[in-house]
Parts: C-alpha cells; sequence; structure tokens
C-alpha cells in the first residue's frame, strides 16, 4: 500500500497557509493526518480539510513528533526556529519564506524548472520568491531553446504578497478614501520599516527593506534567486539580472514585465511562442487584434503563468519584451510548495 504521510502547516491561518490547506487537499498525496500550526493568538480556530473540521494548534517544538512533511508559510524568524525541530525529528519541510534559500545544502526549486535539484536536500526544500517563480516559469523554457544572457525586469506586486494583515489593510484604506475619510498607513510598504505609506490609489516602489546598494531587498531576491534556480549558483555572471519592484493596488495576482536577451539571435517572436506554448505551467494569451493579454483578476485563484504582449525589441537583436502574471499565492507560493511536495513523492525522496 502507498505510504500515507502526516502533514503540518506552519502558518496554516496567513493568506498563503490557507492556500497550502486548499492545495494539499486537492493534490494527490495521500494523507493520514493534517496538523495545522500557528501562534498563540490564532490557536482554537477551525478549519477544514478533505471534509473534516481541523483544530489550529500553537506551535511548539514538540508539534513536529510523528510528522512526515511540512510546509511552512510562517515568515522567515519562524521558520529558522521550527524548521530545524522538525528536521530534527524526521520531517521534510517545503518552505516558503527567504530564510533558507541562499543556503548552499538547501535546494531552491520550481519543479518546471529545476525539479532535479531535490535530491540535494538536507530535511529542507526551498520555495522562491513569488516574483521569481512566475518569472522563472516563463523564461526557463526559453532559456533552454535560446540561451539567456540578461533579463531586466519591472513588478507590479499585489498587496496579498505582504500577507493578510497587509491586505485588509489595502482594503480599509480604500473604504476609507472613498468615504472621504484619511488613509490610514501602519505595514506597507514593508512592516519591519519605520515609515509606513497608503497603497489605496497609490504606487509604492519599496518591496522588503532597502540594502546599502539602494536595491531593496526584494529585487536583490529576484537577482540571485534567479541565477541559483536557473544556473545552480546565486552568483553566476553569465545571466546578467536586474530589478525593479514595485507594490500595485491589486489584491491578487503579481504582472511583470520583463526585457530579456536570448544568445541565439536568429530568434523570433514565433519561435519563442512555440516553445511557451508547450512549456509546463505556462499558458499564453497574447492577441493583440482582439486585445488578449494576461490579468490578474483573470489569474486569481489558477495555478497557471500567464504570458503576453510577446514583442521584439526592434532596435537590439534577440532582446524582446513581454508581460508575465500569476496567482503570487498560488504558483507564487502555496501550489509551488506542494508541488514540490508532489515531485518529493514521484523521486522516492519523502
Ligand atoms: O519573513 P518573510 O518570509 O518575508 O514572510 C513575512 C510574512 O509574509 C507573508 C506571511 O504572512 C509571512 O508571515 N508571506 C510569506 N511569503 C508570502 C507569499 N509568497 C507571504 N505572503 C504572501 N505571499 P501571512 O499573514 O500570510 O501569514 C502569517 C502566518 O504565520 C503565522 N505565524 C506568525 N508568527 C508565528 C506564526 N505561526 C507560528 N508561530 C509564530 N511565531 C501566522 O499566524 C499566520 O498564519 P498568527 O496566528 O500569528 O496570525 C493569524 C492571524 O492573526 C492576526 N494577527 C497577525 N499578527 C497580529 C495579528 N493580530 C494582532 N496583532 C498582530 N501583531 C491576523 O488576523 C492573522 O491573519
Ligand atoms: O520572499 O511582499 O517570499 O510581495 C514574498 C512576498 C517577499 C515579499 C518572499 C511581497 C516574500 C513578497
Amino acid at each position: 500500500m502507498a505510504k500515507e504521510y502526516v502533514v503540518a502547516i506552519l502558518g496554516a491561518t496567513g493568506a498563503v497557509g490557507h492556500r497550502m490547506v486548499a492545495q494539499l487537499a486537492a493534490s494527490s498525496i495521500p494523507v493520514k493526518e493534517v496538523k495545522l500550526l500557528a501562534s498563540a493568538r490564532s490557536a482554537g480556530q477551525q478549519m477544514e480539510f478533505r471534509g473534516q473540521t481541523l483544530t489550529v494548534e500553537e506551535t511548539t517544538p514538540d508539534s513536529f513528533n510523528g510528522v512526515d512533511l511540512v510546509l511552512s508559510s510562517a515568515g522567515g524568524s519562524t521558520s529558522k526556529k521550527y524548521l530545524p525541530e522538525a528536521v530534527k525529528r524526521g520531517a521534510i519541510c517545503v518552505d516558503n519564506t527567504s530564510a533558507y534559500r541562499m543556503d548552499p545544502e538547501v535546494p531552491l526549486v520550481v519543479p518546471e524548472v529545476n525539479a532535479d535539484q531535490l535530491k540535494h536536500h538536507h530535511g529542507i526544500v526551498a520555495n522562491p520568491n513569488c516574483s521569481t517563480i512566475q518569472m522563472v516559469v516563463a523564461l526557463e523554457p526559453i532559456r533552454k531553446a535560446f540561451g539567456l544572457k540578461q533579463i531586466i525586469v519591472s513588478t507590479y506586486q499585489a498587496a496579498s504578497g505582504a500577507g493578510q494583515m497587509a491586505l485588509n489593510e489595502f482594503y480599509q484604506q480604500a473604504k476609507d478614501h472613498l468615504a472621504g475619510k484619511p488613509m490610514e498607513a501602519n505595514i506597507l510598504p514593508t512592516k519591519g520599516d519605520k515609515k509606513h505609506y497608503p497603497l489605496a490609489f497609490n504606487l509604492l516602489p519599496q518591496i522588503d527593506v532597502f540594502e546599502d546598494d539602494g536595491y531593496t531587498h526584494e529585487e536583490w531576491k529576484m537577482i540571485h534567486e534567479t541565477k541559483k534556480i536557473m544556473k545552480n549558483d546565486m552568483d553566476d555572471a553569465d545571466l546578467k539580472v536586474t530589478a525593479t519592484c514595485v507594490r500595485v493596488p491589486v489584491p491578487i495576482g503579481h504582472g511583470e514585465s520583463v526585457y530579456f536577451q536570448v544568445e541565439d539571435e536568429s530568434a523570433t517572436v514565433a519561435d519563442l511562442r512555440k516553445v511557451l506554448e508547450t512549456a509546463p505551467g505556462v499558458v499564453v494569451e497574447d492577441d493583440p487584434a482582439h486585445q488578449v493579454y494576461p490579468q490578474p483578476l483573470k489569474a486569481e485563484g489558477t495555478g497557471d503563468t500567464y504570458v503576453g504582449r510577446l514583442r521584439p525589441d526592434a532596435e537590439n537583436k534577440g532582446a524582446f519584451n513581454m508581460w508575465v502574471v500569476a496567482d503570487n499565492l498560488l504558483k507564487g507560493a502555496a501550489l509551488n510548495a506542494v508541488q514540490n511536495a508532489e515531485e518529493l513523492i514521484r523521486q522516492g525522496l519523502l
């Protein structure tokens, strides 16, 4: 009989955690038992899994006794505190936070791109940043077919990327502004920084904190995670990547304007489109004559990465522009984590 797994979801009550529960329920993973873990604030809350009502428990190290698989999205410091405890007790963890992504011992995996890295795990597998995931799903098939020299990306990131509380704050600001009341800001652009600005009816060119070089940490993550996933080296010099990350007043679904240069300068838009049309996890939505292009509202709730507005740079051979959209909470987080777990099982690693 196939093995059945005891699964713990750490951060089950968050924007991503809720979706981890739902994606696990919808997956092919044989589940013996699910443990829903969060902080003391959420203990006692009830959630559904495959027709059962489960109660959220406060996380302690012993919560991981007997657990085979952990899916975690409760923030980097919570992962650093509890995942070593889970590994010590024999669990394998798929972690959605930034805590372990740059650890050379930890594979950073998007199954469509580098599932072959999973076998190198030592108990922890990292899920990349949401913006990085959707970009590499769209670019890896192009890199495989034509080579890739450079990426210049600007993101249009949804409020939910900063968590459920940030999403709630954004909706409240929109209501208050339309009612003629002042908007309050206590979380965005980033909880950990000193100043806060309203996102409703606004754009915030800051996601995460600033580094000394003037880039934000989110931009740093896109650069180095992309290199680690595509080239297996976070500092690879042959693939140039630069990024500008912007928070936009959209609840769910990140958009990205991606400019890229391939090695094979004979590649045409038709060649790229052909590759993208058969690429796993990609849906091409690109028909300017009928105004067809990817949009967050259409992507929300789905697991695919949508690509459109594909066009050549008229002045640079081998260079192209495209527009990429995905649900940041699903392919960008919960779904990718569950797909990593499914792939671990398929490869006999769990
Ligand atoms: O550090 P990182 O990696 O950058 O991640 C930072 C945050 O980003 C979100 C996620 O927030 C994470 O905490 N996130 C990460 N990756 C994401 C992605 N790809 C992403 N969001 C979108 N896309 P979140 O709000 O979605 O989820 C947080 C969950 O973690 C639980 N948690 C927090 N600390 C914990 C913990 N669990 C165990 N131990 C800890 N020490 C958290 O549970 C939630 O499930 P909770 O019980 O703390 O919160 C549940 C509800 O409680 C309310 N609330 C939260 N904070 C406060 C609060 N109420 C009052 N005061 C507060 N300070 C909220 O209603 C919340 O929903
Ligand atoms: O590194 O706020 O996984 O849109 C994911 C959500 C970083 C911030 C991560 C956002 C976070 C990002």
